[in-house]
């Protein structure tokens, strides 16, 4: 048997329940999980963003790389991150980035057919925001959410976003030789933002990351942890693993795919273009010592449903801003490994490029209204439009066989993409001073 969707909401009221104890609040039993019939989560995105300074973060980094953002919190959706602008040492203003990112689904489709949840649109993922404790946001600090439209009263203000500074170890190491043959060793250690709030759904919990790195990278991640479904323990040979003694207690395989929405305002305009990159290698020509490779850039003007391939990469370009060498600005997209499930429409591609739409705000089961033939989910919404404000979906998918170490609690297992500033800055945002004057010319050792 699998566990239905009702258990799954009173499982997860009855734990944040127990979570409202811990922190000292008065626990209400009565029927949260009445409130929980879908189709009642509201309907409309939050309006702009409300700045004020409880919504406002600001880091300046090691490196001297100032990250600014606000953030919000809605029902389905979870936490949301708005004007997010990089600011590198040597930049006299914020570079605006994104207008607007966040999740934009996880799709959970069970591998015996018997079920598939749309966990932020229909299982109750922006309800299920979990407090934390200083222990879990080291050196950070702790933001209380407003959950709003929240099912259980006592869950409706939650100590649940952490904001905190990361070591990512080396930013950079060269070795410089001098003159006088000794050596000089160039290292800086990078640096990182992580913004993440924890999000449980049924039995899983899952931590929402963003990570804005002293050098211009942000990286978006899902980890998924707390416990496998324990109703999901009766799947056969290639449907599940056995996760108890001997050939029992199969534990159900299931996909996660997680899917963002990326709205871009590079240079504070959202008018971007996207441009898809391919190398093609061809066998050494005569008299050549070696292959060559091709790289051919293809401009994407229409709405696309994309999709990874090896040396396939994609970047999205400012139309409103060159940096110091004359070059537009861009942020490359970087998916990261995936395992992509093909049993689904919306989850056939790696990537949908469409045109911005108001309703369109969720890869599946989309809860604003789009209008007759609309449609409820991404690859509707390539339908040939030009594109004019890009919104960049990214799909990233993890294929969970369970294993015997998912028990107990379940290992936090992530999946994510990168973008990579491309162009942004003209040269290593980090470079320090003495090296400064090596743009497009290095000095050559002696
Ligand atoms: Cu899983």
């Amino acid at each position: 048997m699998h566990v239905n969707r009702a258990r799954r909401v009173r499982r997860q009221t009855a734990a944040a329940l127990s979570a409202a104890v811990v922190l000292g609040g008065t626990a209400l039993a009565a029927g949260p999980a009445s409130a929980a019939a879908p189709g009642t989560t509201p309907a409309a995105p939050a309006a702009a963003a409300d700045c004020s300074a409880a919504y406002k973060i600001e880091q300046t980094l090691s490196g001297g790389t100032t990250w600014r953002m606000c953030w919000h919190y809605e029902t389905a959706a979870g936490l949301v991150l708005d004007k997010i602008s990089y600011q590198p040492k040597g930049e006299a203003a914020p570079i605006p980035v994104l207008t607007t990112a966040k999740l934009a689904q996880i799709h959970v489709p069970y591998d015996d057919g018997s079920v598939e949840y749309d966990d932020l649109t229909g299982a109750g993922f922006g309800q299920g925001l979990m407090p934390m404790n200083a222990a879990e946001c080291p050196g950070g600090t702790i933001k209380t959410v407003k959950v709003p439209e929240a099912w259980n009263p006592d869950m409706a203000n939650v100590k649940g976003l952490c904001v905190t500074t990361k070591a990512r170890g080396h930013a950079y190491r060269m070795s410089e030789y001098q003159e006088n043959g000794g050596v000089k060793i160039h290292q800086a250690q990078g640096k990182d933002l992580l913004v993440y709030a924890v999000n449980q759904v049924g039995w899983y919990e899952y931590i929402t990351e963003w990570r804005f790195q002293d050098d211009g990278t942000i990286q978006a991640n899902v980890g998924a942890t707390g416990s496998l479904s324990p109703g999901d323990y009766d799947a056969g040979d290639g449907r599940g693993w056995p996760i108890g003694k001997g050939a029992r207690d199969y534990a159900t395989s299931h996909s996660h795919n997680v899917f963002w929405r990326l709205n871009f305002g590079l240079d504070g305009s959202p008018k971007a273009k996207i441009e898809q990159y391919d190398s093609k290698i061809s066998p050494p020509a005569r008299g050549g010592s070696a292959p060559t490779n091709k790289t051919t850039r293809t401009s994407v003007t229409k709405e696309l449903a994309a999709n990874a391939q090896t040396m396939r990469w994609w970047r999205v370009v400012s139309t409103a801003g060159k940096n110091k060498d004359g070059h537009a600005r861009s942020y490359e997209i970087v998916p990261g490994p995936q395992a992509k499930y093909s049993g689904r429409p919306f989850t056939k591609n790696d990537l949908y490029f469409t045109n911005y739409k108001k309703c369109e705000q969720f890869a599946s089961n989309n809860i604003p209204n789009c209008g007759a033939g609309g449609g409820k989910s991404v690859d509707k919404w390539v339908n040939g439009q030009t594109l004019t404000h890009p919104i960049v979906w990214v799909n990233m998918g993890f294929h969970h066989v369970a294993r015997d170490e998912d028990q107990q609690p379940m290992p936090v297992h992530w999946q994510g993409f990168s973008l990579a500033p491309r162009d942004v800055t003209a040269m290593n945002p980090l470079t320090p001073a003495d090296m400064a004057d090596q743009n497009g010319q290095p000095r050559q050792g002696s």
